[in-house]
């Protein structure tokens, strides 16, 4: 039995899913052929009910035996770490995954996520659409060159730039043809399919036991 454990909620309402986090670890998981279980915390009382795991009362975070970790980069990096197929095992094209995993989460989820919840809230025109869409556009330079972001081959880089770009009001944002191709050929990976059904499948699990 694997110590690799993935957490999660419990339940989430149908608007959220194929997009909670740990679908990040799932994936990563199943691309490195790491064996791992999906445990959960109660979806009710989620802001407080598992703070000494995650000290901002969110999901996802993982455990392996003594170690517990949040924030899923990280999670990612650690997996990473357990297998090339995620992260190359020269040190440049190593430096050069970590540079891209931080640039996925701090140059481009560090501007669509806000853009993205005001959107939601019904003002797209939020003040945040043109910086979103600058930066979006200068990705979509960095794309039209180029397949993969690291080494010319796939890595955890791109499983999570991916992740990040593949929020359907992001795609919508403007016409990025690069990055559209790139979203959709990284999103027909067998381990994403597979890692993004079965987070459908446990919510939807979770309806049947509710009702
Ligand atoms: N920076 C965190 C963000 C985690 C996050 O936003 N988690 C969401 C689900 S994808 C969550 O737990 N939302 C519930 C809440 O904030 O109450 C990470 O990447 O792990």
């Amino acid at each position: 039995m694997s110590n690799l454990i993935i957490w999660t909620l419990d339940w989430v309402p149908e608007g959220p899913r194929g997009f909670v986090r740990d679908l990040r670890l799932r994936w990563a998981c199943e691309e490195a052929g790491l064996a791992y279980q999906v445990q959960t915390v109660p979806f009710a009382d989620r802001e407080s009910n598992h703070l000494t795991q995650q000290p901002f009362g969110q999901v996802p975070f993982l455990t392996d035996g003594e170690l517990q970790l949040f924030e899923s980069g990280a999670g990612l990096l650690y997996l990473a770490r357990k297998s090339d197929r995620l992260m190359p095992d020269d040190p440049v094209s190593a430096a050069h995954t970590l540079q891209w995993v931080i640039s996925a989460l701090n140059s481009i989820e560090m501007v669509t996520v806000p853009w993205w919840f005001l959107s939601l809230s019904g003002n797209q025109d939020n003040g945040l659409g043109k910086w979103t869409e600058k930066r979006l556009q200068q990705l979509e330079s960095v794309l039209e060159g180029r397949d993969w972001l690291v080494a010319n081959r796939f890595t955890v880089a791109d499983l999570l730039m991916a992740d990040v770009l593949r929020i359907p009001e992001v795609r919508a944002l403007s016409n990025r043809p690069a990055s559209e191709a790139y979203v959709q050929r990284i999103t027909e990976r067998a381990a994403f399919r597979k890692a993004y059904a079965d987070q459908l499948a446990h919510f939807e699990a979770a309806d049947r036991c509710w009702s």
